[in-house]
Parts: C-alpha cells; sequence; structure tokens
C-alpha cells in the first residue's frame, strides 16, 4: 500500500531530477530571502549561479543549531511573518529553543510526506490512531496527527500523560495504531499489565509507529511482544520539519527518506567529509521545499547510514538504518566511545531484567566510572546472592565484551527507576 505511489516508486533518475531543480530554487530563494545564507554564501565565496548539480551541494557550508539560534526567533525565515500560519520549537531543555515555522503549503507538505510514512507504517483509512506524543511546540503529535487525518484514519489526540485514561480509552474506541516514543510506549504497556490489561485478550493494537528517540532492535522486539502489534520507526527533527523526515515500512529494514524533499547526506563528523553510501557517520540535511525555512546541509549529530538497495516493500527510496546515537550523546569514557545504544542492546539481551535501565558516568581520582542501573524482572532475585552475582557478572562480561570498557552493573527492585512519557533521558554524566 502506498500514499503517494508514482513518487514512493519513482526511479533515481527521476527523483535526481526533482531534487536538482528544486535545489536549485531552494539555493536562489534563500540567497535573496534570508541575509543568513546571503552572508554565508558571500564568505565561501558562492554565487547561487554555481549550484548547478546534486554533486554541487558539497560546496555549500553547513547549518548548525546554533545558526538558528543566533537568529531566535524568526531570523532564519525566508518568508514574510504574515505567511507562516504556525511555528514549533526544538525539544532542547537548556537556553532558548530554535524556532521553526511553517506557510500552509509547509503544512500541506508536511502532512503529504508523513502521510506516506504511516502507510508505510501499516496504517489505513480504517485505523483508529491514538496519538500519545505531547501536543505542543514538540512537532510528535501534530506531524503524526494531520497525516493520519489525510490518510483517513480516525485519530485520538490523546496527547502524552494520564496513562491509565490513555488505556482505558484504547479499550474502549478498540484503538488499532499507537503513536508514542518507544519509551512511553514501555511505559504504558506496564501500567497495562498493572491494570491486568492483556493486549492480547483486551485490545485491538496492530501497529505502533514510534519515534523521536534512538531505540535499539532489542527494544522493538520487546514492545511488539508486550503490546501485541507490528512497531515501526520514524525519524525526523524540529528544524527540517519534525517527523516525516524518513520512517520504515512494515518490513522493517531501513528507514525509507522522502527524497523528493529531503536530501540526505552522510559525512565524518571530524573532517566534514561526504562519505559514500552505507558508510557509517553524520546525518546531514537539506530542506529544498519548505517555504518558510527551507535549510541547507543541516548537521544533525545524528549517526547513521544510507541504504541504497531497493527495499521488498515496492518503494525505490534510499533508506536511513536505525539512528546508533547522536555524536552528543556519545560518551567517552577512559578513552573509549560508548553509545548508550550499545549498552541498551546488552542489556536488553537478558531475559532475567526488565528495558528500565540507567547510566551513571562519574569520576573517582581522575579516573572516568560507567555505572549501569538495571531493573530485575522478579523481585525474589533479590533475595537469592549467588544468582544476583552470577546475573551482575554475565552482564558485566557482556558490556565488557561489546564496549571494550569495565563497568559497574547494579540491579535494582523492579518499577524503581524512573519513567517516560515523551524521550527518555537515561544518561546521567556527572563529570
Ligand atoms: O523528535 C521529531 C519526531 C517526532 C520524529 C516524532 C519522529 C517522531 P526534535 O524534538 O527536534 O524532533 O528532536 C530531533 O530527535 O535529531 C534525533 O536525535 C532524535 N530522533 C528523532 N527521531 C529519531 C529516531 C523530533 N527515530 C532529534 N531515532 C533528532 C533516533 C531520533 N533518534
Amino acid at each position: 500500500m502506498f500514499f503517494d505511489e508514482k513518487i514512493e516508486t519513482a526511479d533515481r533518475a527521476t527523483i535526481e531530477k526533482l531534487q536538482t531543480e528544486r535545489l536549485i530554487d531552494c539555493v536562489h530563494r534563500v540567497y535573496s530571502h534570508v541575509p543568513f545564507y546571503k552572508k554565508r554564501f558571500d564568505e565561501a565565496g558562492i554565487k547561487p549561479e554555481d549550484i548547478q548539480s546534486l554533486s554541487d551541494l558539497r560546496k555549500i557550508p553547513f547549518t548548525v543549531k546554533d545558526d538558528l539560534r543566533d537568529n531566535y526567533p524568526f531570523g532564519m525565515f525566508a518568508v514574510p511573518k504574515d505567511e507562516v500560519v504556525r511555528v514549533h520549537a526544538s525539544s532542547g531543555t537548556t537556553g532558548k529553543p530554535t524556532v521553526v515555522g511553517y506557510t500552509k503549503n509547509d503544512l500541506n507538505m508536511w502532512s503529504d510526506v508523513m502521510a506516506r510514512l504511516c502507510v508505510a507504517g501499516g496504517a489505513s483509512k480504517s485505523d483508529i490512531a491514538q496519538v500519545a506524543f505531547g501536543y505542543g511546540l514538540f512537532t510528535g503529535a501534530f506531524g503524526l496527527h494531520y497525516a493520519l487525518e489525510k490518510v483517513g484514519a480516525m485519530v485520538v489526540p490523546a496527547s502524552s500523560g494520564n496513562t491509565e485514561k490513555q488505556i482505558m480509552l484504547m479499550q474502549d474506541f478498540g484503538t488499532t495504531v499507537l503513536i508514542s516514543t518507544p519509551s512511553y510506549a514501555l511505559y504504558i504497556s506496564e501500567v497495562m499489565a498493572n491494570m491486568g490489561v492483556d493486549p492480547k485478550r483486551d485490545l485491538k493494537l496492530k501497529y505502533g509507529l514510534f519515534g523521536a528517540e534512538a531505540s535499539t532492535e532489542q527494544m522493538r522486539a520487546q514492545l511488539e511482544e508486550r503490546l501485541n502489534l507490528t512497531a515501526t520507526e520514524n525519524y525526523g527533527l524540529s528544524e527540517i520539519i519534525g517527523p516525516g523526515v524518513s520512517g520504515e515500512c512494515t518490513h522493517k529494514c531501513g528507514m525509507h527518506i522522502n527524497e523528493d524533499h529531503f536530501i540526505i547526506e552522510i559525512i565524518d563528523p571530524a573532517t566534514g567529509e561526504v562519505l559514500p553510501d552505507g558508510e557509517q557517520g553524520e546525518v546531514v540535511i537539506s530542506a529544498i521545499t519548505k517555504e518558510a525555512l527551507p535549510i541547507l546541509r543541516y548537521r544533525t549529530k545524528d549517526i547513521s547510514r544510507l541504504i541504497p538497495d531497493k527495499c521488498t516493500c515496492g518503494r525505490t527510496s534510499k533508506r536511513m538504518a536505525k539512528i546508533t546515537g547522536r555524536s552528543d550523546d556519545m560518551l567517552v569514557i577512559r578513552g573509549v566511545n560508548v553509545f548508550p545504544s550499545q549498552i541498551e542492546t546488552v542489556l536488553l539481551s537478558s531475559q532475567e531484567v526488565e528495558p528500565h535501565y540507567e547510566i551513571i558516568v562519574t569520576r573517582e581520582n581522575w579516573l572516568d566510572q560507567l555505572e549501569v542501573l538495571v531493573e530485575l524482572a522478579d523481585a525474589s532475585l533479590l533475595d537469592n546472592f549467588t544468582k544476583l552475582e552470577g546475573m551482575q557478572n554475565k552482564i558485566r562480561h557482556d558490556l565488557r565484551t561489546v564496549l571494550g570498557i569495565d563497568a559497574k552493573v547494579t540491579l535494582v527492585h523492579p518499577a524503581t527507576l524512573k519513567r517516560f512519557q515523551g524521550k527518555a533521558q537515561r544518561v546521567t554524566d556527572l563529570r
């Protein structure tokens, strides 16, 4: 099933022609309407006419989050304020947020590209879709909301939180699609178990359209098992549009990129050099059709790789592999690079622990210490010292194998670590 079959199955030449035309148009628009870009181009000695092909893209300097902050709130907009009909802002917790704007056409394009991904993830007109992302400045809820309406689904704008009511609505309405972060979905499943609600018996869930944070294949397996649904994942960021940049189809083999609107490059984060398809690096995105906030070569700090080969679902777009982490989430512990996702993979491979964990990094006597707290699945294990020690040693051994460094493993009582209703915050770096 497709939302827009023609474009979703277009051949490479068609996509690249469209990208080239739209890139050239975008470069002219930003040069003449956004003083920031005019200055950047002038400083780099580039004229809009120098950009004639997709390979010319790499001549353009990068845009970074601080550029949006420096032009707070509306300085990067390429249209007069009258044309802007919506704003959202990034989810950053410190400092000023980055503000993003949309014209009417932008909102239409956004719901189109997101609708393609909802359909790819299994949603259809006959679904009842419960949006459990927070409605507000965050792009997640509105992005999925309007897309699912466009698909024709019955949308339940539940927002995040109020979990017991959320579950009651799922039962009473017969919700078939759940939209949330993976960590909130996990929490919902836990509250369901406490309420005696069995998804297999009591609910009609079929699909989970998850996203907005990194999660592992192990987490997907847990969610599919606990909620009795097929879980797919969406990727995006407010600076580019919000959700809708890329998303998985039900084959779950990488996130299809909406390439007619977003050009993705993978770069070496250290040198800025563009890497060939298949190599892992930082995701850089150009939003070439946005009217209010077109953006060129935005450095996302997200780490992924491109998958160029055709997918069995029939979509021809390049795909993005799961995000393994953000370059600024990467912990350097005793000189070794550690991604939280590597720790999650190890923990979630163990049957005896729950997928609730916390990572704490400290420095004692000038030496970095990594501690991983993880909840036991069964509290009675706490009375069995030998078994507990054995489990601790096994997890420590597995972490050392994957990370190459030692970690302290602390097994804690079930249901004691923090739960999340939006994006999870699992790392505390006290150095
Ligand atoms: O999180 C947009 C979104 C909403 C995407 C709902 C998918 C579903 P921001 O709040 O601006 O926007 O945060 C963007 O979140 O740079 C990534 O680090 C992270 N992120 C988003 N989706 C994924 C994902 C939304 N599928 C930042 N996997 C991005 C890993 C993700 N990280």
